[in-house]
């Protein structure tokens, strides 16, 4: 059995409100999930208060677009997953295509944000880009959840 069992990673999945106000987005996201065969260990809806946008994006506080990210992203509800895969934070950022929505266009337009971004900064989505962030964003998002239990949990995902 060991040899079969596969190594999971969990990232931080994030539908922004620009995709969250559009309930056919919403579905074919979620559906892209469960296509890709990814683990959905946690969902909630949220929607964040300018000072909790200001801290999550504090890394780009010095950008141009810093005032607009923070302001959009706390102007309506936002839906956050934690997602568990083989290779999950690669493989949902390979989903979500590039960040820069005229790049998504041109080189990935079957990517998530190809096919649904509006701007650079109403791009659908989210998704950690490292282990490291993984684990901040996750704590971030779900401050009661207990990462290293899960990774060290003993029973099967599925019985
Ligand atoms: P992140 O840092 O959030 O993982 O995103 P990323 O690597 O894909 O993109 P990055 O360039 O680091 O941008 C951080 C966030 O700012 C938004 N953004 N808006 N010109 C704009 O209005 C603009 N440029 C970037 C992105 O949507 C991303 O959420
Ligand atoms: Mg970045």
């Amino acid at each position: 059995a060991g040899r079969l069992s596969k190594v999971l990673q969990l990232t931080l999945a994030v539908i922004k409100p620009d995709a969250v106000a559009h309930p056919v987005m919403m579905e074919a996201l979620h559906q892209k999930i469960l296509d890709n065969n990814f683990v959905i260990v946690r969902c909630k809806d949220l929607t964040w208060r300018r000072q909790d946008s200001e801290q999550f994006y504090a890394e780009h506080s010095e950008r141009f677009f810093y005032q607009r990210l923070v302001e959009f992203m706390s102007s309506g509800p936002m839906r956050a997953y934690i997602l568990a895969r083989e290779d999950a934070i690669l493989h949902w950022r390979e989903l979500m295509g590039p960040t820069k929505v005229f790049r998504a266009k041109y080189t990935s337009p079957a990517s998530l944000r190809g096919q649904f971004g509006l701007t650079d900064t109403r791009n659908t989505t989210h998704g950690s880009d490292s282990v490291e962030s993984a684990q901040r964003e996750i704590s971030f998002f779900f401050p009661d959840f207990c990462m290293k239990e899960w990774m060290e949990r003993k029973e099967p995902l599925f019985r």
